[in-house]
């Protein structure tokens, strides 16, 4: 119900999207005075003579050299794979990762401008860098002004008195032109039920901590449901007899909420007053009967100011969201395509939309005179304002409630634990920026990071 299909993918047309990204960090930061230079001749299509440095990269895990100094204004980076497995090179203080390189080939991949300093790559393939697949990045300042400072807040990142307006330009369109970046793991997508004899859906929720990759190169060790970030989603009709095994395979004890959803109370999930905490090793089953429609969040409720924050949560939902008639009069007939969009600000896993901070969150895509649900589901600690530029949306449920008037919206404020329905009609085509409004939850000085994703409208 919420991943992105690959025909989604195959409709984001990528040069569009890099320049309306570009666009857009004009638009929400201001960057007006580039001193007569586009970030696009900045960042350079020939590297602008910077130097070329080689690299190669082998199966027994090594980067040869594996320190590398190149000058403040940035390099070519040559990367040759001699193996036969695929090998590419990220540095995690910058965002940035290389295309990737197959066996028996290489690649030109241009970087900076960077702050002189200080920082390590390495190879983002899952398993590479645990094995020693590491090096590190000397950059050396060649006097073009810019200060030298390594230890920078958030590890490394620039702040913007330490860049010319033209390298925070090609800092911002590197970012950008990375949407959407590819990580590893997808969250959110529907689980399938098991179906017992007597007709009662079965779901098993293991709960266990996996490594996670919130923005490439970026990878954090969450406490997931499933091993993904949101758990997959759980949905269910009214009356169906619902049963859920949770299994904890977590170094801590843990017990599971149904947040929105009508249970009895011995099945709240609330310990030590509901039930026993679940220890390590140890199986809980909570089962009711399905009563909707809700928008609801399975989550925890044990020490959950972390456990939640650092991965487990996910949609549960019952039924469908009725359309109030009067969205139906204005065209509003059917839905598409629904998202659940979940917001989180904390824990491991930090600012971010569906557990992946941008560039690697996922861009939606809508024709025009089609219908988008969006649940926006609220596990932070902190109110999002989440914003969609094309002004189309009418807020119809609260808290998984449908409301009798719709309410219409560009901007809705989210608190913790709250979900809120928005329906969206795609209107103007084109690629349409969806953005947390607290604006340093979706911007830093060197472009968009965190709660940033677009929706892509076509004809
Ligand atoms: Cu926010």
């Amino acid at each position: 119900m919420v991943s992105m299909s690959n025909q989604d993918r195959s409709v984001v047309s990528w040069f569009a999207f890099a320049a309306a990204m570009a666009a857009l960090v004009v638009a929400i930061v201001g960057v007006s005075d580039n001193g007569g230079e586009t970030a696009a001749s900045s960042a350079g299509g020939d590297g602008g003579g910077k130097p070329t440095i080689t690299i190669t990269m082998a199966d027994n895990f090594t980067f040869t050299p594996n320190t590398i100094t190149i000058p403040t204004d940035g390099a070519i980076i040559r990367l040759v794979n001699e193996g036969t497995s695929v090998h590419n090179m990220t540095i995690p203080n910058f965002g940035l990762t290389s295309p990737v390189v197959a066996g028996q080939s290489q690649i030109d991949w241009e970087i900076g401008p960077f702050a002189a300093g200080e920082y390590e790559f390495q190879c983002p393939q899952a398993g590479h860098a645990s094995a020693g697949m590491t090096g590190t990045l000397i950059v050396t300042d060649s006097g073009s002004g810019t200060s030298t400072d390594a230890s920078a807040p958030h590890g490394g990142v620039l702040t913007s008195d330490q860049m010319t307006a033209s390298q925070m330009d090609a800092l911002m369109l590197a970012v950008a032109q990375q949407y959407p970046a590819v990580t590893e793991g997808h969250g959110g997508d529907v689980m399938e039920p098991t179906i017992l004899p007597d007709g009662t859906k079965e779901f098993v929720i293991v709960a266990k901590v996996v490594k996670w990759e919130v923005e490439p190169g970026l990878i954090v060790d969450a406490w997931t449901y499933n091993g993904v970030v949101p758990a997959p989603e759980i949905h269910v009709l009214t009356g169906d007899k619902v049963r859920l095994v949770l299994q904890n395979e977590l170094p801590d004890s843990t017990s599971l909420h149904l947040h929105g959803i009508q249970v009895p109370n011995v099945m709240d999930g609330v310990d030590p007053y509901t039930e026993a905490p679940t220890t390590p090793g140890g199986e809980h089953v909570y089962e009711f009967v399905a009563k909707g429609p809700a928008v609801g969040i399975y989550h925890s409720h044990h020490n959950a100011q972390e456990q939640i924050p650092n991965g487990m949560f996910g949609a549960f939902t019952i039924d469908e969201m009725p359309i109030p008639q009067k969205l139906i009069d204005k065209g509003y007939t059917e839905v598409t395509k629904k998202v659940n969009m979940v917001l989180n600000d904390a824990g491991v896993i930090g600012l971010s939309l569906n557990g992946k901070s941008f560039p690697a969150t996922e861009p939606y895509t809508l024709r025009v005179g089609q219908v988008m649900q969006v649940n926006y589901l609220n596990e932070g600690l902190l109110v999002h304002p989440m914003h969609l530029h094309q002004p189309s949306g009418w807020i119809i449920a609260k808290d998984g409630v449908p409301l009798d008037e719709p309410t219409p919206t560009d901007t809705v404020l989210i608190a913790p634990g709250e979900r809120y329905t928005v329906l969206y009609m795609g209107q103007e085509p084109g690629v349409w920026a969806w953005h947390c409004h607290i604006l340093n939850h979706a911007e830093t000085p060197t472009g968009m990071r965190y709660m940033v994703t677009a929706l892509i409208v076509e004809r």
